[in-house]
């Protein structure tokens, strides 16, 4: 990807720190794209005739991160497709695509591949709270959302393969200069607020 032409912003955070809410926010703010790494793996596995359908079911139950080959591919094609939508219609005012890819990289390997073969992200916005908050909101959302890990044993492991593999990339990006870290155990109105001035500063 043409770093001129592309901007890519991550949103990572614990399960149910609040990236996908607050990613609808920003694209609201700012039209950003958004790529929901998760939403997009829950996509291909729905999709009739994937053949790595039964696998991404399987990781996502267990809390694993998916092998990196198949989401890094989901997420260049929604990249590649978002972008030549816009080449072919009004486009962005200044020709930049600006995409905010949220709940990924969550592992060293998905971030050394993407930072080497499709570009370097401008920012990293880190979703901040406690696993006590994360753990209530994800138990209410499971009442309802139908998603096949928000319940407590898929959560415990969504936890432990969060501190185990996903600190270290959040890690990994502050020593490079790139987080800006988002208190997220306020209101979503709240957080927004946090975050929307963040990405005014640091991005525009
Ligand atoms: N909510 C949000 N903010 C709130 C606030 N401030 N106050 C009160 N309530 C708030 O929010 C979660 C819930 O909390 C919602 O009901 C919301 O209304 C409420 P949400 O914004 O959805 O949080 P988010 O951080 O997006 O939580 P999510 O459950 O999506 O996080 P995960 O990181 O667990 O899920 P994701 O979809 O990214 O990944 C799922 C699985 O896919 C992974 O476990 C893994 O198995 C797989 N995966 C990979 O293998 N590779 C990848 O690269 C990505 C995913
Ligand atoms: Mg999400």
């Amino acid at each position: 990807l043409d770093s001129d032409k592309v901007t890519v912003l991550f949103v990572l955070g614990g399960p149910g720190s609040g990236k996908g809410t607050q990613s609808a926010n920003l694209v609201q703010d700012f039209g950003f794209s958004h790529l929901s790494a998760g939403d997009l793996l829950r996509a291909e596995q729905s999709r009739p005739g994937s053949e790595v359908g039964a696998l991404i079911r399987t990781y996502i139950k267990e809390g694993q991160i998916v092998p990196v080959e198949v989401t890094i591919k989901l997420i260049e094609n929604a990249i590649r497709d978002v972008l030549a939508e816009k080449r072919e219609g009004e486009g962005w005012e200044d020709g930049k695509g600006r995409f905010l890819i949220d709940g990924f990289p969550r592992k060293m390997d998905q971030a050394l591949l993407f930072d080497a073969e499709l570009c370097q992200s401008k920012l990293v916005l880190f979703m901040d709270t406690t696993e006590e908050i994360m753990r209530e909101r994800l138990l209410e959302r499971g009442k309802t959302s139908g998603r096949e890990d928000d319940n407590e044993e898929s959560i415990k492991k969504r936890f432990k393969v969060y501190k185990e593999q996903t600190r270290p990339v959040i890690d990994y990006y502050i020593e490079k200069g790139k987080v800006a870290t988002i208190p997220g155990s306020g209101t979503i109105e709240e957080v927004h607020a946090l975050a929307k001035a963040v990405v005014v500063e640091q991005v525009f």
